[in-house]
């Protein structure tokens, strides 16, 4: 080789290697460029959130999926990865470790029951992934396996349901009767049907002309609630009470129970109450179809969204933090009230 070609190698090299010098500096000094988005030419550091759903059973779901969607949008510096788990919490264990290691920025859990998650909550946070817990709650020794947690009292509700239901029946001169109750209960195991059921088991204990005819899981949906309150009419014929769980199973029970000839709600035979409030729910609670629909507030985007950004800034979130809530009468309804109300 000759001594000149042997420079021109030699200076190549160098070069080559200060300019990989200088690529691996700039690259040290520039900020997170991972996860950007090119919006208006400039790039943009995005705050990535992996949304662990539970499912998609009622219209109370829909309504809380579309509230994350609408508020951790891509204009407002979020990308939303969404994992509908379809009622499996294997399905939501395995969403939440993909997104670990996707390494997103924060986690919202909406969990589909409350045991079970130690092990997978444990992992985000020894990879320092904050979780929020939102909707239905996780019950758990070490509260440290989750940053914080917003929903509803759904105790509070079972118990406004009952106070309702026991003046009411005052209020009528039924409350030395004989009352028959059924009780379609939400997905077990889950925090929306433990704490509703729990309000009724106290106003059972409570009374004692008050009795249980039946008890079957109507699973948060029309078409299961359908199913077993047919199939409990086929055996009790005496109903006094219906206590649906959410307002897709007071549909699938006025279902069964106009096929079996009976009256229900403000004017009808059977005394029907449900939860969740939708705009459908409370269409039919002003139709006087429902006589009581307890509030359950879906729209917990913006709170979870308060929750983030102060992570953002370094403060610390409250660990648990309740929506407050009511509870309608058809004749506290107007179509107006029900549009406003968004969901
Ligand atoms: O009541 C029901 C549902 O967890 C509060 O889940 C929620 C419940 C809601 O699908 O409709």
């Amino acid at each position: 080789m000759s001594e000149k070609y042997r420079k021109k190698i030699y200076r190549r090299t160098a070069l080559g290697a200060a300019v990989f010098l200088i690529v691996l500096a700039l690259a040290a000094c520039a900020p997170r460029m991972n996860r950007n988005a090119e919006t208006d030419g400039s790039a943009r550091q995005m705050t990535v959130i992996g949304f662990s759903q539970l499912g998609n059973e009622s219209d109370w779901r829909i309504a809380n999926t579309e509230s994350m969607e609408n508020t951790f949008t891509e204009e407002a510096g979020y990308e939303l990865l969404t994992d509908d788990a379809r009622q499996s919490q294997e399905k939501q264990i395995a969403a939440i470790r993909n997104f670990i290691l996707r390494e997103v920025d924060y986690i919202v859990l909406a969990p589909v029951v409350v045991s079970g998650w130690e092990e997978v909550l444990a992992e985000a946070r020894d990879a320092g992934v904050p979780v929020i817990v939102m909707d239905r709650r996780v019950e758990t020794e070490d509260d440290s396996l989750y940053t914080a947690w917003v929903g509803s009292d759904m105790e509070a509700e079972g118990d406004r349901a009952v106070r309702w239901l026991d003046e009411y029946l005052k209020e009528q001169g039924r409350d030395r009767e004989e009352i028959s109750i059924v009780h379609i209960q939400g997905s077990l195991n889950s925090s929306a049907q433990l704490g509703r059921t729990a309000g009724l088991d106290r106003g059972l204990a409570g009374h004692r002309n008050w009795k249980l005819a039946a008890r079957e899981c109507g699973e948060f949906t029309q078409a299961k609630a359908y199913e077993v309150m047919r199939d409990i009419l086929k055996t009790t014929k005496e109903v006094d009470v219906v206590y649906c769980e959410n307002d897709n199973e007071a549909f699938g029970v006025m279902q069964a129970l106009g096929e079996a000839g009976l009256t229900y709600g403000k004017d009808g035979d059977v005394i029907l109450i449900s939860f969740d409030a939708t705009e459908a729910g409370l269409t039919a609670c002003m139709n006087g179809q429902i006589n009581l629909n307890v509030e359950c507030n879906p729209l917990h985007g913006p709170r979870v969204e308060k929750i983030i950004s102060l992570l953002e800034e370094d403060g610390t979130p409250q660990k648990e933090s309740y929506v407050e809530e009511t509870v309608f009468e058809p004749d506290d309804l107007t179509e107006e009230l029900i549009r406003e109300r968004g969901y």
